[in-house]
């Protein structure tokens, strides 16, 4: 009795994220839209030091600032944008393309809020939160990264915010908005399965010195022995039996 059932138990962690994309097995499916960004520099706020990553805020009261189509029922509100990035320049992204990691990656969160009240409700159910992931590849220096980066001595330690208005985002994307998609989770605590991933396939550039500008950050707060945040990236988790799919063939 029961034994025929032992082979599928229930796994509390199955759709958990980073995940390595083997880009061979993604399935293109043409029936995924493209991205439709709509960010309003207007609603840009504030960066703050959150001890593990800096984030850049933003003004989520109102559905300002969205972003719609491509996999996604419905338009997600921006909330906030961060990045990983590793101690060195060998590693730092936290999604693997064929088992190669970039030196970094940008995180652009929103929530669901046709359903939702706020980020931490969103974050219960996983039509709750989208999360755009674009790589940072080495290159020339970025000036619109630049334009943050300039910021970065005003928070250099945990707990600091200082005012970011006027900033838009849509500058900070790629030229090809092309994409591969999964369902996974977000990748620091509470690690909590809410998020339709949405992985840009063109990277954009960061140079060495701004990376370097990164781990210049404190992990510590003022009145602590100071200590940096080398790097900040979750390991690859099992893609278990989870589909990729593409935007494009
Ligand atoms: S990530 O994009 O998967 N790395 C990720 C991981 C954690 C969060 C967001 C994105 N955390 C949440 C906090 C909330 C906060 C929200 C928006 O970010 O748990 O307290 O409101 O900033
Ligand atoms: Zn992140």
């Amino acid at each position: 009795m029961g034994l025929h059932n032992s082979h599928h138990k229930p796994c509390p962690t199955h759709l958990q994220s980073p995940i390595n994309i083997h880009t061979r097995t993604a399935k293109y499916d043409p029936s995924l839209k493209p991205l439709k960004f709509s960010y309003d520099p207007k609603t840009a706020k504030r960066i703050v030091n959150v001890g593990h990553c800096f984030n850049v805020e933003f003004e989520d009261t109102c559905d300002r600032s969205v972003l719609g189509e491509g996999p996604l029922t419905g338009y997600y509100r921006l909330c906030q944008f961060h990045f990983h990035w590793g101690s060195s320049d060998k590693d730092g992204s936290e999604h693997n393309i064929d088992g190669k990691l970039y030196p970094a990656e940008l995180h652009i969160v929103h929530w669901n809020s046709k359903k939702y009240t706020s980020f931490e409700e969103a974050a219960q159910h996983s039509d709750g939160v989208a999360v755009v992931g674009v790589f940072l590849k080495l290159g020339d220096t970025n000036p619109v990264l630049e334009s943050i980066i300039q910021n970065l001595d005003r928070v250099k330690t945990k707990g600091k915010t200082c005012p970011f208005t006027e900033f838009d985002l849509t500058d900070l994307l790629p030229k090809d908005l092309n994409y591969w998609t999964y369902m996974g989770s977000l990748t620091t605590k509470p690690y909590f399965e809410c998020v339709t991933w949405i992985i840009l396939q063109e990277a954009i550039t960061v140079s060495s010195e701004q990376l370097e500008q990164f781990r210049r950050l404190q992990c510590t707060s003022e009145n602590e022995n100071p200590s940096f945040i080398l790097e900040n990236h979750r390991p690859v988790q099992p893609l278990d039996h989870r589909v990729v799919r593409s935007s494009c063939p």
